[in-house]
């Protein structure tokens, strides 16, 4: 049976870019939000978040009557959930956002009906969507008792683009497609097929689960080895950037980059839900997420050797004349995504901690709203540059390469991201 009418629950950074593709290539798409002014925004041809090549795709899908949004679902021949996955305090999954899409799909389910989990989730939650889906609707059918004969299919594919590219990566990228059963999976490669053109790859639920959690932690663990790099070579008085430089020339041998922390909603979180289910064997993985949760409170220490090295070069100054300038507080490049962000919160630590000004520079989001660091005003890059004693590169914006030259002349510089070799 082929899918006339596709919904995606949760229109957020993966799932409306998911919504807008479908309905480019002329599917009928019913995009699912609890938040009326998602909803309202993008019935209006426009979108809430920033994403390259998003909002064209979004205004045409939506004027050509093949993308609508709503509050409450509605019937649909496949289900895609992509809903957030954070994790609580104890860094155990939250599961609440899979459970409420369930509560909201579940009235609507009809027999040959499709639910596929995109939704990074740790292992055993599509099993658990379709528990939750079953005592919901004990008239339907299900993987787990029906097996391959089921009145509904389920699955898990989850999400791999990278933000920046997701327009791209969504039709480029391969796909893990995760059945409950093979025939599952077979539904989930033919409704993928309508705009990936990557390979699509099957295995069993489980498997997808761990296929993604495994992708982000093998990312966390090689930046945590660069990360450490870098606090070892601070130690030992060597340049770190020069390092990995050499290394990296070794032909099996390839170091990623160090840097503040590392931020985003995925590669921070994700190793937590591997952590969670095997605590007492996930021991490096562990350790990497510590690793690179306490980087942001090594620059932090930086910084404040930076001040005091300032005030003995300048006796005549207090610690309230000093000025300290951060640049950027996006989790990463050339983004304005301020999630988990440790340039963010290096940033909020210093405008708290430190009595003399502080100004921020974030070429992305010139209209932060007031506050986001207390005190502290948003300046112009060469305002900061000028104005500013020291200086703290948080983030390796093109703005910031674009005027690598200044930085170099900087005396009092923490760059935590190696543009100044
Ligand atoms: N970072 C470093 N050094 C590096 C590379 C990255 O410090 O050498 C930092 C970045 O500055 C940032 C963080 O790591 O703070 C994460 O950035 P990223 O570009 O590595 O990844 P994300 O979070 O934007 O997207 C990741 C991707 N996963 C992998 O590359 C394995 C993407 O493909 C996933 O779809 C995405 O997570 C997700 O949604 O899970």
């Amino acid at each position: 049976m082929s899918f006339e009418t596709i919904s995606v629950i949760g229109l957020g950074y993966i799932g409306l870019p998911t919504a807008a593709a479908f309905a480019a290539r002329k599917k009928k798409v019913i995009g699912v939000d609890v938040n009326q002014q998602t909803v309202d925004i993008i019935n209006k041809g426009e979108i809430h978040i920033v994403e390259p090549e998003l909002d064209m795709v979004v205004h045409a899908a939506v004027t050509e009557g093949y993308l609508r949004a709503t509050t409450s679902p509605e019937p649909a021949d496949a289900f895609l959930v992509a809903v957030p996955t954070p994790f609580k305090e104890n860094h155990e999954p939250d599961l609440s956002y899979i459970q409420a899409a369930v509560d909201a799909i579940a009235p609507v389910l009809k027999q040959g009906d499709l639910v596929i989990l995109e939704s990074t989730s740790p292992v055993g939650a599509t099993e658990m969507m379709a528990e939750w889906l079953a005592s919901a609707r004990p008239d339907l059918t299900f993987p787990q008792d029906a097996g391959e004969n089921s009145d509904i299919s389920v699955a898990h594919c989850p999400e791999r683009v990278l933000p920046g590219h997701v327009m791209r990566e969504l039709v480029e990228n391969d796909r893990i497609v995760g059945g409950m059963t093979s025939s599952c999976a077979r539904r989930s490669v033919e409704l993928y097929r309508t705009f990936v053109e990557g390979e699509c790859i099957v295995t069993d639920a489980r498997t997808a689960e761990m296929c993604k959690l495994t992708e982000n932690a093998f990312r966390d663990v090689n930046i945590a080895f660069a990360n450490e790099l870098s606090v070892i070579c601070d130690k030992l008085d060597i340049n770190v950037w020069e390092l990995i430089g050499l290394a990296n020339r070794h032909p099996r041998v390839s170091i990623l980059q160090p840097g503040p922390g590392v931020g985003g909603h995925c590669i921070a979180v994700d190793p937590w839900f591997i952590v969670s289910r095997t605590p007492e064997l996930a021991k490096l993985i562990k350790t990497a997420r510590e690793v690179n949760d306490d980087k942001p409170h090594r620059v932090i220490d930086q910084v404040k050797i930076s001040i005091q090295e300032y005030l003995q070069n300048n006796l005549d100054k207090n610690i309230k004349d000093v000025c300290v300038a951060c640049y950027g507080l996006a989790f990463k490049a050339d983004i304005d995504d301020l999630r988990e962000s440790p340039a963010l919160l290096i940033a909020q630590k210093i405008a708290q901690e430190h009595a003399g000004d502080v100004v921020f520079v974030e070429p992305n989001d010139e209209q932060l709203s007031a506050g986001v660091l207390g005190a502290a005003r948003q300046c112009a890059l060469s305002e900061a540059m000028e104005k500013a004693d020291i200086h703290v590169l948080l983030v390796d914006h093109k703005e910031f390469n674009d005027n690598v030259d200044k930085f170099s002349e900087l005396e009092y510089l923490t760059d935590t991201r190696g543009l100044v070799k």
